[in-house]
């Protein structure tokens, strides 16, 4: 962004807050859902929480979204279901949070830290201070105690970017991470630090996909409440059945599943004419 830009960028932020635009999409909109996933996040942008090139992330999963229609295909939900079971039998299993994230889904990553019980920690790509504490700010306005992140004291092995700095207590020293919305390189530095990494991502083609010990080929919005479900249901069984309920997850049969159903609804498509 040119200073110009920067500049007039901030100018809109001002006016935004005087505006205080309010969401305006009626329920009956057939596109509603999406839409408010687009207020939310443009919302994320003007607030300081989402970067800009987050709407960009953003469009790229409302198309695979609208590819796989708006739901939680099987292979999505059978992922969600190996992730809690890795979640629940963790020692140390942390939820890392983006400028998305924060946007999208705030109160409902912070009732699942509470529920598994998991750490909070904020970790962005784009670094700002203003925009890591604006983060920091909205996870505690939805009822974070701790969030992580501040200090940040240790550096994930093989990463350039500012996303290496993470903290001792969470990220570095965690055995399951869940990282939704995430960048490839970070997904594979975790997994040689000998994590278990669970990804939240739309596009299964993506290199953070392939890498991710599991990936949740879905909606972040639709996906962390059924992880939640899930949990719920799961939280009762013995250390044996947990484990045994995650052997039978094949990362990349998963996938699999999600290309061949693509495959296949792009092949029964059929265009309607007019109205
Ligand atoms: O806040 P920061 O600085 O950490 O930046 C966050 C973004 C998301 C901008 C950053 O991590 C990034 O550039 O990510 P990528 O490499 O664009 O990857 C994001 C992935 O998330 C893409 O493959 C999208 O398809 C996918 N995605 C976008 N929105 C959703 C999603 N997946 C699930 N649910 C969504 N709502």
């Amino acid at each position: 962004m040119k200073n110009d830009d920067k500049s007039e960028y901030k100018n809109n932020k001002k006016s935004k807050k005087i505006q205080d635009r309010e969401f305006s999409i009626p329920l009956s909109h057939p596109r509603y859902e999406s839409l408010k996933l687009r207020e939310l996040i443009t919302d994320g942008v003007m607030d300081g929480i989402t970067a800009p090139e987050g709407l960009i992330a953003h469009g790229r999963g409302e198309a695979f979204d609208y590819i796989i229609g708006e739901t939680t295909i099987a292979p999505a939900d059978d992922s969600i279901r190996a992730s809690a079971a890795h979640l629940l039998l963790a020692k140390n299993p942390i939820i890392s949070v983006n400028g998305n994230v924060a946007a999208l889904a705030p109160l409902e990553i912070v009732n699942l830290g509470k529920i598994i019980p998991a750490k909070i920690e904020v970790n962005i790509f784009h670094f700002s201070r203003e925009r890591f504490s604006a983060i920091i700010k909205r996870m505690k306005k939805y009822g974070a105690v701790d969030v992580l992140g501040e200090h940040r004291d240790k550096l994930i092995p093989g990463l350039d970017s500012a996303r290496a700095k993470c903290t001792k207590d969470g990220i570095y020293t965690s055995d399951v991470v869940l990282v939704p919305l995430e960048d490839g390189d970070r997904a594979y530095a975790l997994r040689k630090m000998g994590k278990l990494v669970i990804t939240i991502d739309l596009n299964p083609f993506s290199r953070t996909a392939q890498v991710s010990n599991i990936t949740i080929v879905d909606n972040l919005v639709r996906s962390i409440p059924l992880l939640h479900k899930y949990i719920e249901e799961l939280r009762d069984l013995s250390e044996k059945d947990l484990v045994n309920s995650t052997k039978s997850f094949d990362n990349v049969k998963n996938l699999k599943k999600v290309l061949n159903f693509i495959k296949k609804r792009l092949t029964n498509f059929q265009p309607q004419s007019g109205i």
